[in-house]
């Protein structure tokens, strides 16, 4: 019973924090598949924990001892219950790997999926630079964050936009909270995933990944807005100089490293 109500509480809505078990509201479409992965999870373990608590109270209360005398029955080799309890966590880990594999395929996979753009994300220790490749008269458009400025990512809603991750350093992870997926930038291999936005406002990002020093500062924003203001935004980076003949992956971001001096030079993507 409490196991179906839980799933009456949960399964319906993702309204109040509570029923989404403390996950952030999801802001993209593919968000809400991770929400209900990780909403079904919680369901089952919280099932086998109303069952495997009900056994040890059962138990509790059916053998207690009720005299002092009294030595209880000597059970053992319980076949039945033995095979029961073996084969059961296995049936438990093939649905939970199913399903995981199932929504990372959703959320992942984009061998189907044609995105509207694509934005080269390049994690450099310690700031991000989102590249739009082609945005502005086929010219490649630039925002770098510094150590005393951070970034904002722009996405025009309702769009699918996938995010080539690069990284010319160390490992970083590149995620959003509200996106409800985050993915590592490792140098020499190139990650990606896309999403889809829903509602337009202001979401916080970070890195997840320690990754030196000032990891704390590799913060960014990201504005979700509509598809003008979005073209907007990227004629005005390409007014203000933030230009490249392809998006770049390194060297130019030299600002960022705090409290370092090096050269401006423009590596591209690989
Ligand atoms: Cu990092």
């Amino acid at each position: 019973m409490l196991g179906i109500g839980l799933i009456v509480l949960t399964g319906c809505g993702t309204d109040s924090e509570f029923e989404r078990f403390a996950m952030p509201e999801p802001a993209t479409v593919e968000g809400e598949h991770t929400l209900g992965l990780w909403q079904g999870a919680w369901i089952a373990a919280l099932v086998t924990g109303v069952v495997v608590w009900g056994l040890i109270f059962y138990a509790i209360w059916k053998f207690r001892r009720r005299s002092d005398d009294e030595i209880p029955v000597q059970t053992r080799y319980n076949l039945p219950l033995e095979i029961f309890y073996t084969i059961f966590p296995i049936i438990m880990v093939i649905v939970f790997f199913d399903h995981t594999i199932r929504v990372q395929n959703l959320v992942l996979n984009d061998e189907d999926v044609v995105p509207d753009q694509t934005v080269y994300v390049v994690g450099q220790q310690w700031q991000w630079t989102f590249n739009y490749p082609e945005a502005v008269e086929g010219k490649n458009v630039y925002e770098a964050g510094t150590g005393s400025n951070i970034p904002t990512l722009v996405l025009p809603v309702d769009q699918t936009t996938r995010f080539e991750l690069r990284s010319p350093d160390v490992i970083h992870d590149f995620g959003v909270p509200g996106f409800l997926i985050k993915m590592d930038v490792m140098p020499g291999q190139e990650n990606h995933f896309q999403v889809t936005p829903k509602t337009e406002g202001w979401y916080d990002g970070k890195c997840y990944e320690l990754c030196g020093v000032y990891h704390s500062r590799m913060l960014f924003r990201v504005h979700v807005v509509s598809e003008a203001e979005y073209a907007e935004y990227l004629r005005q980076q390409y007014d203000a100089g933030f230009t490249s003949d392809e998006p770049i992956c390194g060297g130019t971001f030299a600002e960022t490293q705090v409290g370092l001096e090096s050269e401006e030079t423009k590596e591209v993507c690989q």
